[in-house]
């Protein structure tokens, strides 16, 4: 590496002629694929960009000038580049450095990131803080096209409109998401490679003169021999010149000379600038060029031949699901029997378990793109007139939608599906990622009815019962992983839970979905101590039933609530709230002490989920060893 080893910080690229950036590029490409094919992670989206961001540090002063990534996923290059070639052998893993743009790693990760859409509006904020400052730096936003389906990137491109120098848009276009880009924006860009837009507005051109009578025919005439005029008029990128930006592109975003020679004219031009750059997902590496998205976050592997060094379970004689293949699997069952059920993802199609529901039921499924929230009110709509939509999304992406979710669905009470993937702790992908609010931003909700199953087979019922279910919307929380194999028992009731063991006992475990392994080890473990504990599996959140809540505060010493979730505004808020009500109208002298294993009031950054929940005293032992120390005080 002898061109990446001498770089400590962005600025040392500058040292190196053309050629020699070429070679770094190509040094760098290896190192990527050499670190990915140990740690795993994004691999495809940062092959795409080393050009780019070569490029993007080579004709800017960072972090003078402020380099804001979209997603984040594919700042590696960004990251190799200032700094953290070694540390770069660490990432995604617990205590390494993080998968996404982090200020704590370097004064060059200037803003943090991990969900789509936000750098065209931080930009623009940074633009405007430095022109309130008096400063004169540059501020450059890198979206990917995938990103710019999702609808803040509009509203900020809206509201960058001629008014800031020195902000370009770099849209970094390699016509994939996850999944190959959808929609019209996606189509619009495509004409941009094949020339096919100029030619298509030329005969709408034509076409329409050619029928105004008499004059008509001269104007035609006239319009193809300025053709070229016409061309400049009508190139592509009419569409961000209209929003008041200057458009230049496009450009090959994998030829160093000629992206250097572009920004240099980008940083002449007075207002806001996109430049777009089109580059190829997975350059550089056979494998991931052929299949950019198998190879858009991956494990380990073997880079002689791109295989993935596969999990344990593979070998199993019956391997197990994972949870979003449950998902995916029983809405393709609930479909086939009923014609108004449809399924949605915000650009999840494969991540979420769809991709067979998509290729059964091509008119009944929808990828709306990174646009979480238009996804919420279009399930809204279809609801209304009589569809039966599930929207299957990861929990930390449904955030963004909680007032669609509240005003456009839970208002009118519309019997929409909330199938919510990746709920608690996800590991790797760290705080941006973890699924640990979602119970606290649902259950609160009028009208929301809020599940979480204890297993993939309660997971599958839960799904049926929601696809009758049409008194108003459902939401069913699910983890990342495999499924624990266990049976559902009795069959799924609204707001009643399952006991598990109902023993007479003054102390009882109310767990939540995917805890239920480990409360049952943590029973085990008591039990072993003589210390006997009766356990709830809740499967409704919301509804909880008054009779379990009277039980709660009138029969039990100690309440262990177990939730993937955070305390603040969770399971555990809820059923303290409720017994101390219960308490005060039943006049009930003494209640349970309640306490909630969970999230307490923090962000929970990356790392194995196993690890995670050691750290954080959630494992079974501690919890275990918890219970033990509170009884004895
Ligand atoms: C709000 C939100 N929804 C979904 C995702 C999951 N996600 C991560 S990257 C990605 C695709 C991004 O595509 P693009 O911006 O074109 O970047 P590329 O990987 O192609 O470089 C998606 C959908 C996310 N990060 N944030």
């Amino acid at each position: 590496m002898k061109y990446l080893n001498n770089i400590e910080k962005p600025s040392d690229i500058k040292k190196y002629d053309l050629f020699e950036l070429r070679q770094l590029a190509r040094e760098i490409r290896k190192y990527l694929i050499d670190v990915t094919s140990k740690t795993g992670g994004h691999l495809s989206s940062n092959l795409g960009v080393v050009e780019l961001t070569l490029a993007l540090h080579y004709g800017f002063d960072s972090p003078k000038d402020k380099i804001i990534w979209d997603v984040g996923h594919q700042a590696y290059v960004h990251k190799l580049l200032s700094g953290r070639m070694e540390a770069l052998k660490s990432i995604r893993q617990f205590g390494g450095i993080s998968g996404f743009p982090k200020k704590s790693e370097s004064e060059h990760d200037i803003f943090e990131v991990g969900h789509s859409s936000t750098s065209i509006s931080a930009g623009v904020g940074f633009a405007a803080a430095r022109d309130i400052k008096g400063e004169n730096n540059y501020v450059i936003s890198v979206i990917g096209d995938g990103a710019l389906t999702g609808g803040m990137s509009y509203e900020a491109l809206n509201n960058a409109a001629r008014k800031y120098n020195k902000f370009i848009v770099v849209l970094n276009d390699n016509q994939m998401s996850i999944d190959k880009n959808v929609g019209g924006m996606a189509m619009y860009l495509d004409k941009f490679r094949t020339g096919t837009l100029y030619n298509e507005v030329k005969s709408d051109v034509e076409t329409t003169l050619g029928k105004i009578p008499m004059v008509g025919d001269s104007i035609v005439k006239a319009v193809r021999g300025v053709k070229n005029g016409v061309k400049q008029l009508l190139i592509p990128g009419m569409f961000f010149e209209e929003l008041g930006f200057t458009y230049l592109g496009p450009i090959d975003g994998h030829d160093m000379g000629k992206l250097n020679i572009l920004i240099k004219q980008a940083k002449k031009v007075e207002g806001p600038v996109l430049l777009h750059v089109l580059t190829t997902k997975g350059k550089g590496y056979h494998h991931a060029e052929k299949d950019p998205h198998k190879f858009h976050g991956v494990k380990p592997f073997d880079k002689s031949n791109g295989i993935f060094r596969e999990s344990s379970n593979i070998i199993d004689a019956e391997p197990k699901k994972s949870f979003s293949t449950i998902v995916g699997d029983t809405l393709t069952d609930i479909a086939s029997i009923k014609p108004n059920v449809v399924g949605i993802t915000a650009a999840m199609c494969s991540g979420t378990g769809l991709t067979g529901f998509a290729s059964q039921f091509p008119d009944r499924f929808f990828d709306v793109g990174i646009a979480e929230q238009h996804a919420v009110t279009f399930s809204a709509g279809l609801a209304t007139d009589g569809i039966k939509p599930f929207f299957v999304v990861y929990s930390s992406f449904l955030q963004r939608a909680y007032d669609q979710v509240l005003h456009d669905v839970c208002i009118q009470n519309l019997p929409v599906v909330f199938c919510l993937d990746r709920s608690g702790l996800v590991g790797a992908d760290g705080e941006t990622h973890q699924g640990v609010f979602d119970l606290s931003y649902l259950s609160h909700i009028p009208n929301m009815t809020v599940m979480a199953p204890k297993s993939g087979d309660e997971l599958k019922e839960m799904m049926h019962f929601a696809a009758s279910y049409y008194d108003g919307p459902i939401a069913i929380r699910y983890p990342k992983g495999l499924d624990n194999g266990y049976k559902t028992g009795k069959s799924i009731e609204l707001g009643i839970e399952e006991w598990i063991k109902d023993e007479a006992s003054d102390r009882v475990l109310i767990t939540v979905g995917s805890y239920f392994e480990r409360v049952m080890k943590v029973s085990e473990l008591l039990h072993n101590n003589n210390v006997h504990a009766d356990i709830v599996n809740l499967r409704f959140v919301s509804p909880i039933n008054d009779a379990l809540i009277t039980k709660l505060a009138s029969k039990y010493k100690y309440v262990y609530v177990f939730e993937d979730n955070m305390l603040n505004g969770g399971v555990t808020s809820i059923i303290s709230r409720r017994i101390a009500k219960e308490k005060a109208i039943r006049n009930i002298s003494k209640s349970p002490s309640v306490f909630g294993f969970g999230i307490d009031d923090e962000f929970v950054g990356h790392g194995q989920i196993d690890e995670l929940n050691k750290s954080l005293g959630l494992d079974s032992k501690a919890m275990f060893d918890t219970i033990l120390s509170l009884e004895r005080n």
